[in-house]
């Protein structure tokens, strides 16, 4: 759709910037909290870069007055944080850590004192370790029932406080890293676990939703998710139905819960036919079919999409049938076919348009306005972009300044897709960069850094963690100031 002219973000545009407890806060162990499987991973030689893990982060839990006073600086309207589950229940469910809530409680304050409006998410990975062993995670019901106890002590606490909430953070990537590809913790490489593992967290997503449409009938509630639109490698049409199946299992097998309280038949049946798929008994069916569970909002989380080519298996010509035979995919056993089931739908590939980040990742704002514009068709609910960056080496030059020009134009690309979705009428929120300031990335330690502030602190050193505004700071501050990226 071409548009001579622009709409202009909306009057109340909440512009943003996103963190999360356990990349920031440090304090690990302090006031009571207790550990998460975050604490616990990594520790475990090997699983995250050069060693590195969040005991001290960028201590945000004691620089917070700090960090609030230049998110006022830099203008912001909304910030997006996570609470850590365990420094309010150490063991997951039972005695509440008042110092905990506390700690939660001055940083909303803080903001609203600052007319900086909290969006709180609830869920950010890092799981209470004891919940781990006790109920094997996310594998075990009882679970469940601890994460509605403490939504519950959350709502009951900040619900006046805080209008907009997040669920759970990219529920398919901590589901699949941590139970398919053993990148994150609890570590299992089982895709039956995973789609398990997955289905509980659905219901105690649908599950949190409904309480909270009960408890604060003022807020906005919803999951973020990692978006990410597919694209056919060509236009042959074999290549377009592979995009349609990719489609079901990235994205759709996440969003049609959330939003129309099923699965995607295709997929499902191909998880069927591989007994790897979830078990969802009538009462499940009935939680997540619950339209006062279904959210308010879709959080978005926006990097990259994917580009697929058509499965391996259904190939046309006599030449390609004659090729399957020999297809090594199909050559495996059972059991090892059902460890990667979507071999059968789509294969992913390279896309010869895209460059990419010093991590690989694609970098694509063309991407965004059509994820944001496939995921309002299809839902149709008011859409929160709840990270997108660009994660990158900076350089703290001698005079203490860090110019980061290549983020500063990433984002702005980024945000003009934004601004084209709403002129194609997206109904968009806000938008909330990842990240404030540089934090400890999973598994890419503290040199993959994102923020508007550099902390200076690095992998293997805390030193004084000083804040140093980057010229993105200066940058996104104007864009704030004008409610858009047209200034000069
Ligand atoms: C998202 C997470 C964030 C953040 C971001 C960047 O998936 O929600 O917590 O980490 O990705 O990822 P990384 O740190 O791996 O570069």
């Amino acid at each position: 759709m071409y548009h001579e002219e622009l709409k202009k973000f909306p009057e109340n545009f909440l512009w943003g910037a996103a963190s999360a407890a356990y990349q920031i806060e440090g304090a690990a162990t302090l006031d009571g909290k207790g550990p998460s499987i975050w604490d616990e991973f990594s520790k475990i030689p090997g699983k995250t870069f050069a060693g590195t893990n969040g005991d001290v982060a960028i201590d945000h839990y004691h620089h917070y007055k700090e960090d609030v006073a230049l998110m006022k600086e830099l203008e912001l309207k909304t910030y997006r944080f996570s609470v850590s589950w365990s420094r309010i229940l150490p063991n997951g469910s039972g005695e509440v850590n008042a110092a905990g809530l506390k700690f939660y409680e001055n940083l909303i304050d803080e903001l609203l004192e600052n007319k900086i409006e909290p969006v709180l998410t609830l869920y950010h990975w890092d799981l209470p370790q004891t919940l781990q062993d006790n109920y094997n995670g996310w594998e075990g019901r009882e679970t469940i029932t601890a994460f509605l106890e403490y939504c519950e002590i959350l709502f009951d606490s900040f619900g006046k406080k805080v209008k907009y909430w997040v669920t759970f953070n990219e529920q398919n990537v901590f589901t699949s890293l941590g139970y398919r590809w053993a990148g994150h913790p609890p570590m299992v490489t089982n895709l039956k676990r995973m789609y398990a593992a997955n289905h509980l967290v659905n219901l105690a997503n649908a599950r949190a939703i409904k309480l909270f449409h009960q408890k604060v009938p003022q807020g906005f509630i919803g999951p973020s998710f990692g978006y990410g639109p597919i694209y056919p490698a060509t236009s042959n049409p074999e290549d377009v139905l592979a995009a349609e199946n990719a489609d079901s299992f990235n994205n759709r097998w996440w969003m049609d819960v959330y939003c129309h309280g099923r699965y995607p038949k295709f997929a499902l049946n191909t998880l069927k036919k591989f007994q790897i798929a979830p078990t969802i008994t009538a009462e499940d069916e009935l939680v997540l079919q619950d339209k006062d569970s279904h959210p308010d909002f879709l959080g978005i989380n926006y990097y990259h999409g994917g580009t697929v080519a058509q499965n391996r298996i259904e190939k046309p010509t006599a030449n390609q049938r004659e090729f399957s035979k020999t297809d090594p995919y199909l050559m495996q056993e059972k059991d090892l076919q059902s460890q990667n089931p979507e071999t059968l739908m789509f294969q992913n590939v390279e896309n010869p348009y895209l460059k990419k980040t010093d991590w690989g990742w694609e970098i694509d704002p063309v991407g965004f306005r059509v994820a944001l514009r496939r995921v309002y068709a299809e839902y149709n609910l008011p859409l929160f972009i709840t990270e997108n960056g660009l994660g990158a080496k900076d350089e703290l030059t001698e005079d203490k300044k860090v110019h980061d020009s290549y983020r500063i134009n990433y984002l702005q690309t980024h945000l003009v897709e934004v601004q084209k979705a709403i002129s194609d009428g997206v109904d968009i929120i806000g938008y909330c960069a990842w990240s404030f300031s540089d934090l400890l990335s999973w598994l890419n330690g503290y040199q993959k850094r994102y923020g508007f502030v550099y902390v200076d602190r690095n992998d293997q050193e805390e030193k004084n963690l000083e804040r140093i505004k980057k010229d993105s700071f200066y940058w996104y501050q104007q864009v704030i100031q004008a409610n858009g990226i047209d200034f000069k």
